[in-house]
């Protein structure tokens, strides 16, 4: 049924209040209402709209506005060669209609070369230089006119007050975005939630909220960084021929630019780079939505011309939004394998990060407090990468009338066992141990698991059938297991139940620092497991150790060798540990290795990127074998960065930090000689 003209005009006044609405919340108060991905929507269908009854198009509607608005509080900058706005795409066959239509105005047959970049979540700056020294910096505002923010631009450490190296135009205008790196941005949260302060909800919006503020010396302690992608007013002086030739040129005087810029040809490379930048972008330690990709040549570019708000040369591939918004159906409790209670929220199914979720975190039940999550919720959700997906915040204005609070419950709701929740953490736990049926789940599900005891084919499913079925109480009763008692499960033929019995012989055969990890003592993850594997002689050793004697092993403090004495004392688990010897669990005790072969000793090592001769795995491996210790994130006390191919934001900061950098030949000398 088509709709009548008055119901469409409504519609179309609707959307324009809606987004104006939005607007204001977004770019004057910092504090956006919907996510974006909800907004782009809405511009969508008011775009749509006034495309198909060009009648009902005004100019005061917000889809011909460029950008934001300016804020009051700060002086206006009236931008002498506009910042415009770029066109989105999110399909691929938009990509290859862009492409078709450069050629086709350009008249050019074979493929175009494209400057690719990523495209940063953050706010859209100019900086103008004058005889190489910083004069002004203004944001986007509504690409006319921005505010003036230079007393807080110019306390961001990585914006140059004069630019280095020489023949630089006397007048230049450079434009990137102001952003805030995730960690930074998760520094300053925790640091604000301790302090009792308001949190942000992304980076993006800690951006720019950190570059509006009033006083400079609170800007100047938030973590923000500058890109720049581009150029505006330029005076005395020119610029390479290729937008490629001038980031080289921004780089040289200073003026950091996207590591991972590059040039293409052709739609194939678009979209090569396009895939490339997805997977890379959970490690990158900043938030793009899409890659920009841009006509390389500037005399082409000239050619192409503009259409209103955007050049004709550019476009932006978005990736799929990261947050959408939904709404919450319940919220449940997951106990984990140390009985840490999780409030999950099951979910109105989204689509978000390119899957559906039903189900999202809460984390702990502070955090559900604080945010002040209710049954019946509007919510946005955030799934990034292969991070469990969470939920960042109640949208307060679609809160209904009836919600249901959710409370701690009292005991746990697998077991029945009590639920404590010592004074000052955040975690509540079951008391129950392994008499809760989650917690041996969890447990044996660790055990099993691939970097721990490698049990083949011993999965979920299978597990909580065995639970389920009283065959298993814990991981000893795992051995005891026969192909015959097995054959008799759901699912579970003849030869499944053989080869399961073939992978649990099999897993018998292990080394001390797995059986340590297998045993999911609290916080002993791999890199302590090993450390402590390699500190003393045997396992026995170990379970008899002396808090002071446990603390003496590197990176081990008071907490974790409270929570490795407390295992080995209770009878229970020594009794586990007794059985699943008994029943052929071994490791070759180490030798105690001369000095040569432990020659990694007390160095700390940190993999990244994608090494072609072994897996990150396997160097890890290697590393502990010669004494070392492999940790998976860079800080001051990490003493060498191996680096594969597409390393990521992880050698930024080693660079940073001054940290040595070895690529995987140096690395591949270093483990051989
Ligand atoms: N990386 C990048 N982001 N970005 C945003 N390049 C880039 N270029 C832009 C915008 C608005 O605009 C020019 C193409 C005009």
């Amino acid at each position: 049924m088509t709709r009548s003209a008055s119901k469409i005009e409504q519609r179309v006044r609707e959307l324009r209040a809606e987004i104006e609405h939005h607007n204001y919340r977004y770019f004057v108060l910092d504090d956006p209402e919907i996510p974006d991905a909800e907004f782009d929507r809405l511009v969508r269908e008011l775009k749509t709209l006034e495309d198909a009854h060009p009648e009902l198009l005004t100019p005061d509607s917000p889809t011909q506005r460029v950008g934001s608005y300016a804020l009051s509080a700060f002086g206006e900058v009236r931008h002498r060669v506009p910042m415009l706005s770029l066109d989105n795409a999110f399909e691929p066959e938009e990509v290859e209609a862009f492409d078709a239509r450069v050629r086709d105005r350009l008249d050019h047959d074979g493929p175009i070369e494209y400057a690719c970049e990523p495209k940063l979540d953050g706010l859209a700056v100019s900086i103008v230089y004058e005889d190489g020294v910083l004069v002004q910096a203004a944001t986007r505002g509504d690409g006319t006119t921005g505010e003036d923010v230079t007393h807080n631009v110019r306390t961001v450490k990585s914006v140059p007050l004069r630019l280095h190296g020489k023949g630089w135009p006397g007048v230049l205008e450079a434009r990137g975005e102001v952003f805030m790196p995730i960690a930074g941005f998760e520094a300053m949260n925790r640091r604000a939630q301790e302090r009792g302060e308001k949190t942000f909800v992304n980076p993006r919006n800690a951006a720019a909220g950190s570059l509006r503020q009033l006083d400079p010396r609170v800007t100047a302690e938030r973590p923000l960084e500058v890109y720049f992608y581009g150029v505006g007013l330029i005076e005395r002086g020119g610029l390479p021929e290729r937008h490629s030739q001038i980031l080289g040129s921004l780089r040289k005087w200073g003026l950091r630019t996207a590591p991972e810029a590059t040039v293409k040809r052709g739609v194939e490379g678009l979209l090569d780079y396009y895939g490339q930048m997805l997977v890379r972008r959970p490690s990158l330690g900043y938030q793009i939505d899409g890659v920009v990709y841009k006509v390389d040549s500037l005399s082409l570019q000239q050619e192409l011309g503009y259409v209103a708000r955007a050049p004709r040369w550019a476009i932006a591939h978005k990736f799929p939004a990261e947050e959408e918004m939904t709404t919450i159906r319940d919220i449940e409790w997951q106990v984990g394998r140390t009985g840490a209670l999780t409030p999950v929220a099951r979910l109105e199914p989204v689509f978000v990060g390119g899957v559906t979720v039903s189900n999202a975190t809460l984390h702990n039940i502070d955090e559900l407090h604080r945010k002040d999550v209710r049954v019946g919720d509007t919510v946005v959700i955030r799934r990034a990468g292969d991070v469990i997906p969470e939920v960042v915040e109640v949208l307060a204005e679609r809160r209904p009338l009836h919600t249901r609070i959710v409370r701690l419950p009292e005991s746990c709701p697998v077991c029945g066992s009590a639920v404590v929740k010592p004074e000052g953490e955040a975690v509540a736990r079951c008391s129950g141990g392994l008499y809760c049926g989650a917690q041996r789940k969890e447990s044996l599900r660790h055990f099993a698991s691939r970097r721990a005891m490698d049990v083949e084919g011993l999965g979920a499913k299978l597990i909580d059938q065995l639970v389920d079925a009283g065959y298993v109480k814990n991981a000893a009763d795992l051995y005891g297991l026969t192909a015959d008692r097995l054959a008799g499960l759901d699912r579970m033929g003849e030869k499944s139940a053989g080869n399961l019995v073939d992978a649990l012989e099999k897993s018998k055969k292990t080394t001390l620092a797995r059986f340590l990890y297998s045993l999911g003592i609290r916080d002993v993850g791999e890199a302590t497991a090993h450390a402590l594997a390699g500190h003393f002689a045997s396992l026995e050793e170990i379970s008899e150790a002396s808090m002071e004697k446990l603390e003496e092993v590197p990176d081990i403090g008071p907490v974790v060798a409270q929570h490795i004495h407390g295992f080995f004392r209770e009878q229970h688990n020594r009794d586990v540990i007794d059985a699943l010897r008994r029943s052929g669990v071994e490791w070759a005790s180490p030798p105690k290795k001369p000095a040569a072969e432990r020659r990694l000793s007390g160095k700390t090592f940190v993999i990244t990127g994608t090494l072609s001769g072994m897996t990150r795995e396997e160097a890890q491996d290697r590393i502990r074998a010669l004494g070392g210790k492999a940790t998976g994130s860079v800080s001051a006390k990490t003493d060498y960065l191996v680096a594969g191919s597409d390393p990521g934001s992880k050698r930024q900061k080693a660079e940073k930090l001054g940290i040595p950098i070895l690529d995987e030949k140096a690395f591949q000398a270093l483990i051989a000689n």
